[in-house]
């Protein structure tokens, strides 16, 4: 079953969301990618919502840049978790989709990452999915105990 969804507002977001697939197939999390735009095709990503929705899918990652609305619509389509993407792109590079996406008003929830921080999304997708998931706690923990270990690496190499 798939348990996260991808989407993202244009087919020039693909090369930042799919760092956040990369991350989610590290994990052998099961995942679909969608592009649909909040504004050019409304209608089609709400029901793309829905249908996610129906099919038992948990967590929602949406990456949009410029006036990015699209994971605050998709918020207001779903109970599930969202978690959006500021894309860099335009004369603004990032930062108008940055606070489009976390200044959402109180009522509904968009969890924010950095700008193109689309890894960060989709590990905090896979720490939501591990909360009933033992499995892929520890699959958390060797991935952190691995990032300590490549620091300590590179200190060491550098004593050398
Ligand atoms: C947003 O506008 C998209 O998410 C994209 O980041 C940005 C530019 O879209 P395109 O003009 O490249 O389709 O809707």
């Amino acid at each position: 079953m798939i348990s996260v969804g991808v989407i993202m507002g244009s087919d020039s977001d693909f090369s930042i969301m799919e760092e956040a697939a990369k991350i989610l197939q590290q994990f052998s999390v099961p995942f679909e990618m969608k592009i649909s735009s909040a504004h050019r095709t409304l209608k089609r990503t709400v029901e793309w919502v829905e249908s996610f929705e129906k099919q038992g899918g948990k967590v929602i990652i949406a990456g949009a840049g410029m006036a990015a609305h699209l994971p605050g619509v998709i918020a207001g389509a779903t109970t599930l978790p969202v978690i959006g993407i500021p894309i860099k792109s335009g004369a603004l590079e990032g930062v108008d989709a940055l606070y489009a996406i976390v200044q959402m008003p109180p009522g509904i929830p968009v969890a924010t990452v950095g700008i193109n921080g689309a890894r960060n999304a989709a590990l905090l997708a896979v720490e939501m999915l591990a909360i009933a998931d033992l499995e892929l706690q520890n699959q958390l923990k060797a991935f952190r105990q691995k990032m300590a270990a490549d620091v300590e690496a590179k200190d060491s190499a550098l004593q050398d």
